[in-house]
């Protein structure tokens, strides 16, 4: 089952249980919605989880919160597909995280450029790690979405990358090179 099977499958209980549960009351106020990322590096170690809330005047605020990461700063984005398993090609060489692809484009457009940028909506600032290993971010993006239309970035991955991110395409992806830890965009875990 894929992310967005089990998505679709989720709202369908959730449709089904307000059905039943809220038809008698007057409507109360919907929850912001609120989805995760549990991230791991190529070990297969979890060190940290990001959370995104909706916000319902539209975007997403992104919390990061990883641990045992190489100090300095690292590239960060949410790549298209929601998986974080490796990528083996033809020729036998597994890429760590490659069955993620590549940065989420919703617009098409073709150009890695940024935070700030006209380019990849995916595209995050760089993720900065402290000399223990720690990065801990709060952001907001009003490039993306949870839950719904074009934008939504459910069912997709974070990527947090080795190398420091040039906001650019020269080179390609802004030089952020390998993948070094990854998170699946979905439910969010009871705590
Ligand atoms: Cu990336």
């Amino acid at each position: 089952m894929t992310m967005r099977m089990l998505k679709t499958a989720a709202f369908a209980a959730c449709a089904l249980l307000v059905a039943a549960v809220a038809a008698p009351r007057p409507a109360i106020s919907a929850q912001a919605p609120t989805f995760a990322a549990y991230i791991y590096d190529t070990t297969g170690k979890q060190i940290g989880q990001a959370i995104f809330v909706g916000i319902d005047t539209g975007g997403v605020q992104v919390r990061v919160d990883v641990s045992g990461l190489p100090p300095g700063k690292h590239g960060m984005h949410i790549h298209e597909v929601g998986s974080c398993n490796p990528l083996r090609n033809t020729a036998g060489v597994s890429t760590p995280f490659g069955a993620a692809g590549g940065h989420f484009d919703p617009q098409g457009s073709g150009h890695h450029l940024g935070p700030n940028g006209t380019g990849h909506a995916g595209d995050f600032a760089n993720l900065v790690v402290d000399n223990a290993g720690n990065a801990r971010t709060t952001f907001f993006t009003d490039r993306l979405s949870v839950s719904s239309g074009p934008t939504d970035i459910v069912g997709r991955s974070l990527m947090i990358h080795a190398a420091e991110d040039n906001y650019t395409d020269n080179p390609p992806l802004g030089g952020s090179g390998a993948r070094i830890a990854c998170g699946e965009i979905g439910p969010l875990r009871a705590m």
